[in-house]
C-alpha cells in the first residue's frame, strides 16, 4: 500500500505563525496533489501543552534559539507554538484533508519534546504510528512536510531506524534554518541513513513497488 506521511503542515509553521518555516505554506499545494498518488494518507500534528518545556517562555532569562537542558537532553527552546487546541495548532485551511486517515499528535508531554513522527525525542512513548504501519503491513513510506531539519528529519531517521523503505519528497518540504547548515546537514544525515530523496515529479512515476 503506498503510504504518503504529511508532517505538521500546521499553521503555527506557516508564515504569519508563531514558528513561522520560510515559505512553509509553498508545499501545501504540491501536499494536495501528491496525495492522489497514494492510497494511504497519514499526517502528524505538533500538539503542545501551553507549559510545554520546550517553549523559551517557560524558562525565565532564556530566548527562542537557545538551547537548553531539559529532563536531561539537549533541547532547542521554541517560540510558544502549536498549543493544543489553538488556532496555530490546526492543520493549514488550504490543506486536503479528506483523504487523511488517522493524525498521529506528538510533542502532548510538557517535558519532552517530539520530532519525530514515531517517537518522542528520548525515545520513552511511542504515538501509534510505527505500529499503525505494521499492524497493515506497510513496509516503505514516503515523508514531506515541515520542517526539514526538525520533524521531517527525525521521522525520516526513525522510519529508517524502523526498517522502512523511506522517501522524502525534497520540494514538499522546507526548513527552519537555525543556522545556514542546518537544512543541508538534514539533507545528508538522511540520505546517510539510507532515505531515498526524490523530487515531486518523480512520485506517481514509477512502477508500484509496495
Ligand atoms: C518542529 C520545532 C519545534 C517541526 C516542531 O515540526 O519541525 N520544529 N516543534
Ligand atoms: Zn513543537
Amino acid at each position: 500500500m503506498k503510504t504518503l506521511l504529511m508532517v505538521d503542515l500546521q499553521n503555527d509553521f506557516c508564515p504569519g505563525g508563531a514558528l513561522a518555516v520560510p515559505a512553509g505554506d509553498e508545499v501545501i499545494p504540491l501536499a494536495n496533489r501528491l496525495q492522489e498518488h497514494f492510497d494511504l494518507v497519514l499526517a502528524t500534528q505538533d500538539w503542545h501543552p501551553p507549559d510545554h518545556g520546550s517553549f523559551a517562555s517557560r524558562h525565565p532569562g532564556r530566548k527562542p534559539g537557545e538551547v537548553i537542558e531539559l529532563d536531561g537532553l539537549q533541547q532547542v527552546l521554541w517560540p510558544d507554538h502549536c498549543v493544543a487546541g489553538s488556532r496555530g495548532a490546526e492543520l493549514v485551511k488550504a490543506l486536503r484533508r479528506d483523504r487523511i486517515r488517522w493524525i498521529f499528535r506528538k510533542g502532548t508531554d510538557p517535558r519532552i519534546d517530539s520530532y519525530s513522527g514515531f517517537f518522542d525525542n528520548a525515545r520513552r512513548k511511542a504515538t501509534g504510528l510505527g505500529k499503525f504501519l505494521a499492524s497493515k503491513s506497510i513496509r516503505s513510506l514516503t515523508i514531506l512536510g515541515l520542517a526539514t531539519d526538525y520533524c521531517v528529519k527525525y521521522t525520516a531517521l526513525d522510519a529508517r531506524l524502523l526498517g522502512f523503505e523511506t522517501v522524502v519528497v525534497v520540494d514538499a518540504c522546507r526548513g527552519v534554518g537555525l543556522t545556514p547548515d542546518d537544512v543541508d546537514t538534514a539533507w545528508r544525515e538522511m540520505r546517510k541513513a539510507g532515505v531515498r530523496i526524490v523530487d515531486s515529479g518523480e512520485i506517481g512515476l514509477a512502477p508500484e513497488s509496495s
